[in-house]
């Protein structure tokens, strides 16, 4: 908060908001004035995150007791909507600062070692649910494609059009998985299947479902709410 107000107030004194008035906000002469003030705010914000976060900390870890049974939907549309890709025929898609850009196979993603978890998905909604996926490590996994570990961001397309991307150290993060499974059986449909991102260290829309490329980026990828004024790190 000290920074953020330190923030505000050189923007004062730079005469980029003046006077500054909760109504100035609402300005019909600046309308974009608000926007740009938030979402430079935002970027901010990511900055700080970033600098916090520590890449050792450990999302918690719940008991099998404490798996939320039925598991909890959400997309951008309705559950009746969610795409159906055909495992055999699915390939993950390579792009960027990645050395071998084969694309990927799902027996071969299910060949590699495998991490299980516990843990819980947090929506900006406001809801929670705990669910046990597993899968392969994404730094592993970026580790044996020949990502470049020195880029910004790895960033992620969806079978439904969905995108996300996320920073390179929570990408490899211990507990950042490319999931395979839920529940000990392969994910289902509308809830990522064949792979999605599972990171418990970010909010519920930073774990991509019904993966289909990965990239590995220095230009900001941005993502689907992120372009729409989520915050972009939405992490801890
Ligand atoms: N492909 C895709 N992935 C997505 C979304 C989406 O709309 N499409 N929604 C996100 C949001 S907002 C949340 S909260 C979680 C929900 O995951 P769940 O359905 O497994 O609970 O998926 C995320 N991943
Ligand atoms: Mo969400």
């Amino acid at each position: 908060m000290i920074r953020r107000r330190a923030l505000l107030q050189r923007a004062i004194a730079l005469g980029l908001i003046s006077p500054l008035t909760a109504c100035d906000f609402d300005d019909p002469a600046h309308p974009d004035l608000a926007d740009k003030f938030l979402s430079a705010m935002s970027r901010w914000n990511d900055m700080v995150q970033a600098a916090l976060f520590n890449p050792h900390t450990l999302a918690p870890s719940f008991r099998p007791d404490q798996i939320t049974r039925p598991p909890r939907f959400n997309a951008f549309y309705d559950i009746s909507q969610a795409p159906v890709v055909s495992p055999a025929s699915w390939r993950l898609a390579l792009s960027g600062q990645i050395a071998d850009q084969r694309p990927w196979r799902l027996d071969e993603l299910q060949a590699l070692p495998q991490q299980s978890q516990i843990t819980q998905l947090t929506c900006v909604e406001g809801w929670r649910t705990i669910g046990q996926w597993a899968g392969v490590r994404l730094s592993e996994f970026l580790r044996r494609v020949g990502a470049d570990l020195t880029c910004r961001y790895v960033g992620f397309h969806c079978a439904d059009g969905y995108y996300t991307s996320i920073d390179m150290a929570s990408a490899l993060h211990p507990q950042t998985i490319l999931a395979l499974s839920f529940l000990g059986a392969p994910l289902t449909p509308p809830f990522g299947a064949p792979l999605r991102l599972r990171i418990p260290t970010k909010l519920g829309f930073k774990n991509p479902k019904s993966l289909v490329a990965l990239s590995v980026t220095n230009i900001y990828p941005g993502g689907y709410w992120e372009d729409q004024g989520y915050n972009w790190f939405s992490g801890s």
